[in-house]
């Protein structure tokens, strides 16, 4: 397994001249505006506020950096990696010009940033397919990038409920069972699944 042992943040960005000078791998946060992403950061981290959560959907418009150190309990080595928060997408009351900027900033991320090594995409348990969530899964799989469907706010549904929520995605994704998992940051769980996914797919 991994532990976290430390993290913090390190930039904001908007373009590639902004991005922290760093030679760690990355792991790519993205989902709709308010599916968790920042939670999913924290919860992750065992960290209060180290990213912002929103009072308001769609308060993310930056890049956020974090630089994380982790200790493998197989090894005791010590690395790092980045994990990088990205503005949440889909939120209804941004307009058109502020979706354009979006997805530039998020289609140059991609192309630029070469330690980029993981992508989690987050989606709403209780949600449908999002066409925008297709996107971002194509895009990891078109750059041959590992990524990983983290269905959050598991909670929100009884537990009965969840492994058949995680089939329902699976079938519209087209997922394994080994790419997708239920999360929830108010119960915490999900945490030593996705560690598991880090181990087995990035490290
Ligand atoms: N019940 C429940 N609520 C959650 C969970 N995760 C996040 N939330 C709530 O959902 C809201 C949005 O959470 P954020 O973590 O800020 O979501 P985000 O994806 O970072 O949102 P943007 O940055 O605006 O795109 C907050 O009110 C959180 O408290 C969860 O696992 N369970
Ligand atoms: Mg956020």
């Amino acid at each position: 397994m991994i532990d976290f042992i430390q993290s913090e943040f390190l930039k904001s960005a908007v373009k590639p001249d902004q991005y922290p000078a760093s030679a760690f791998l990355e792991l790519a946060f993205v989902g709709r505006s308010n599916v968790g992403k920042s939670s999913f950061i924290n919860t992750i981290l065992n960290r209060k506020q180290i990213a912002r959560i929103s009072t308001k959907p769609g308060k993310t418009r930056l890049i956020n950096f974090y630089q994380i150190r982790f200790r493998r309990h197989d090894s005791e080595q010590i690395g790092f990696m980045n994990f990088v928060d990205l503005p949440g997408y889909g939120y209804a009351k941004v307009s058109k010009k502020e979706r354009e900027k979006w997805k530039e900033m998020i289609a140059i991320f991609f192309q630029q940033r070469i330690q980029l090594r993981g992508v989690i995409i987050l989606i709403d348990i209780r949600r449908k397919k999002d066409e925008k969530d297709e996107i971002m899964l194509e895009l990891a799989k078109k750059m041959e990038i590992p990524f990983l469907v983290v269905a959050t706010k598991a909670d929100k549904i009884g537990k009965t409920r969840i492994p058949i929520s995680l089939q329902n995605l699976q079938k519209e994704f087209y997922l394994s069972d080994e790419e997708i998992i239920a999360f929830s940051s108010k119960k915490k769980f999900g945490i030593d699944n996705f560690k598991k996914w880090l181990m087995k797919s990035i490290l």
